[in-house]
């Protein structure tokens, strides 16, 4: 079977596990090729750090993407996560210059949590963040960032009615799936909501709630649905697979003696049983596939 290639468009928080560190190697541990293209280099991600370093490479992303123009490889699948401010245009441009015509486009509109906006974002950054949701196959904000896209008044807890209103909205943008995981409907439970625009169907998943804020758990979603996919299983097995990933991460990380959460989710320890359930799920698959034999 050919090899899956993935670029994967979002920042290298050099410390504190998020974005490409841990986007490579969730897609690369599902057997993925992860192409990057590096946004930004911080020294640590901008949640609960004072004084980090920030240089912006937008001005090596179109000279990044003229070479690789000229070495004619499309991408199975594009994803873009943390942009710096300014880059949504060019990263629109980027999707449409490498998307083949079987290219998955997943979209983590990541510049908000718990009601407000990372530093440093304003709502026009959402209103382009909303832009570029319209080229997306599947989106998958957090509730926060749905809100903040859709122009839409944050409150907090929201019920199941809310959340598939937003969702609806987001699909209606343009792309067919839009999930939003950390949903607390059930009391004691954590699960993420999915929506397929074509069926107009929900499907929910959710497992045992941990108590906590875990820095980075949204990014380990987003590679996980995405290795998911791009290993043949349907856009739900995938969702069950990415929220047994963050899961089984947080529970790894709190099996550590001294676990500084700002630094992120010890995902590392998940990833045998992450691979584990990508061979079981393949060998339980039905033909259902939405994006299966691509
Ligand atoms: O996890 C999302 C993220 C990615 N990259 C940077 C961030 C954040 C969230 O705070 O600051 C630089």
């Amino acid at each position: 079977m050919r090899q899956k290639r993935v670029l994967s468009i979002q920042d290298i928080s050099c410390t504190g596990r998020c974005s490409l560190t841990v986007a490579l190697p969730i897609i690369s541990a599902a057997g993925h090729e992860c192409a990057i293209m590096p946004t930004a280099v911080l020294s640590t991600h901008t949640g609960g750090f004072k004084g980090y370093t920030f240089r912006d490479l937008t001005a090596d992303m179109a000279p990044i993407s003229d070479h690789w123009a000229q070495l004619g490889r499309p991408f199975d699948a594009i994803q873009t996560g943390y942009l710096a401010k300014d880059q949504v245009p060019l990263t629109a441009g980027i999707i449409q210059r490498f998307k083949g015509a079987n290219t998955i486009v997943l979209v983590d509109p990541a510049m908000a949590d718990g009601g407000k906006m990372y530093p440093g974002f304003d709502t026009s950054f959402a209103r382009q963040m909303a832009d570029l949701v319209k080229l997306a196959d599947i989106t998958v904000p957090n509730y926060t960032e749905a809100c903040f896209l859709l122009g839409e008044e944050y409150v907090p807890n929201p019920g199941r009615t809310r959340v598939e209103d937003l969702l609806r909205k987001l699909a209606a943008l343009g792309p067919r799936h839009a999930l939003i995981s950390g949903l607390h409907f059930v009391p004691g439970q954590v699960g993420v909501l999915s929506y397929d625009r074509e069926t107009d169907t929900f499907d929910w998943f959710a497992t045992e709630d941990i108590q906590g804020y875990f820095h980075g758990s949204g990014d380990i979603f987003a590679a996980g649905l995405l290795s998911g996919i791009e290993s043949g299983l349907s856009l739900g097995l995938s969702a069950r697979l990415a929220h047994d990933l963050v899961h089984t991460s947080i529970l790894k990380t709190l099996e550590d003696e001294e676990p500084d959460v700002r630094f992120g989710l010890h995902f590392e320890r998940a990833l045998p049983d992450f691979i584990k359930e990508i061979e079981q799920m393949k060998a339980g698959e039905q033909t259902d596939s939405t994006y299966a034999g691509r």
